[in-house]
C-alpha cells in the first residue's frame, strides 16, 4: 500500500510545510485541484515540490495545466461522467493541439469514478453516482480489461467513502491498481480504506489539520 498526498495549486502552504511534506513518509505527490486551478499557480506549486525523489504528478483537469517541465502527468478520464469531454474529449482536442510533442511514456491515464454527489468535481462533471456496488465494479472490469488503464480511482472527494464498496472493487482487479481518495480526516481514517486500496490519497486534511495529515503517512511505515 502507498499514500500520497493531493495538494492544491489554489491553496496555500507555507515554506515549512512544504518542507515537513517533503520530508514525511508519504509516497508521494499530486498536484491537482478542481477550482481556480491556473498555468501560473499550478507551476508555482509544482515547482516547489520538484526536488523530491518520491513520486511526483501534475494531475491535469484541463490542458492549460500543461507545465513543460513536469515529468509525470495524471490524465483523469470520468468514467461515469455522461459527458465525453470529460472522458476523452478535452485529451483528444490536446493531443490534436500538441502532437507530435506529447510525451505518451509521461502520461498515465487513470479511470476515475466520481463518486460523491456534492463534490464540486462531480457537479462539474455531472457523474452519475447512483451506483451500486455491481456497477461500479463493472467499471473496474472495464478500466482493466478493456481500456488496459494502470490505475482506477474511487473519488470521494470530501467524504469517507464505503470501505465494502472498496473492499469488493479490489476483488475485482488484478492488474490495474485501486486508488482511493476522499474525506480522510483521521490516522483511522487512512488505515480504514489503506486495508483495501492499493493507494490512499490525502487531499483536504493538509489544510485542515496539519500535523494530522503527516501522521496519516506514517501508515507506510
Ligand atoms: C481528491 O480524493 C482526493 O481528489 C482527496 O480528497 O480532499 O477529501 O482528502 P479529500
Amino acid at each position: 500500500m502507498r499514500h500520497f498526498f493531493k495538494v492544491d495549486p489554489a491553496k496555500v502552504l507555507s515554506d515549512p510545510e512544504v518542507e515537513a511534506l517533503l520530508n514525511s513518509d508519504t509516497d508521494g505527490f499530486i498536484i491537482g485541484g478542481t477550482d481556480h486551478v491556473t498555468a501560473e499557480n499550478a507551476a508555482f506549486c509544482y515547482e516547489r515540490f520538484m526536488g523530491t525523489d518520491k513520486a511526483l504528478f501534475l494531475e491535469l483537469s484541463h490542458t492549460q495545466m500543461v507545465l513543460p517541465f513536469a515529468d509525470q502527468f495524471l490524465v483523469p478520464l470520468v468514467l461515469n461522467s455522461p459527458d465525453s469531454n470529460f472522458i476523452v474529449g478535452q485529451f483528444s482536442e490536446a493531443l490534436k493541439r500538441f502532437s507530435p510533442h506529447v510525451p505518451f511514456k509521461q502520461i498515465q491515464p487513470v479511470g476515475y469514478m466520481v463518486l460523491n454527489g456534492e463534490a464540486k468535481v462531480a457537479q462539474l462533471t455531472k457523474a452519475n453516482v447512483a451506483l451500486l456496488k455491481e456497477d461500479v465494479a463493472a467499471y473496474a472490469e472495464l478500466a482493466e480489461r478493456f481500456l488496459h488503464l494502470p490505475v482506477f480511482y474511487l473519488e470521494y472527494s470530501g467524504k469517507l467513502g464505503d470501505a465494502s464498496l472498496v473492499r469488493y472493487v479490489k476483488g475485482k482487479l488484478q492488474e490495474t491498481e485501486l486508488w482511493y481518495g476522499g474525506g480522510i480526516r483521521s490516522v483511522r481514517d487512512a488505515r480504514f480504506m489503506a486495508e483495501f486500496a492499493d493507494v490512499i490519497v490525502v487531499g483536504n486534511l493538509i489544510y485542515e489539520n496539519f500535523s494530522e495529515a503527516l501522521k496519516t503517512a506514517e501508515i507506510t511505515r
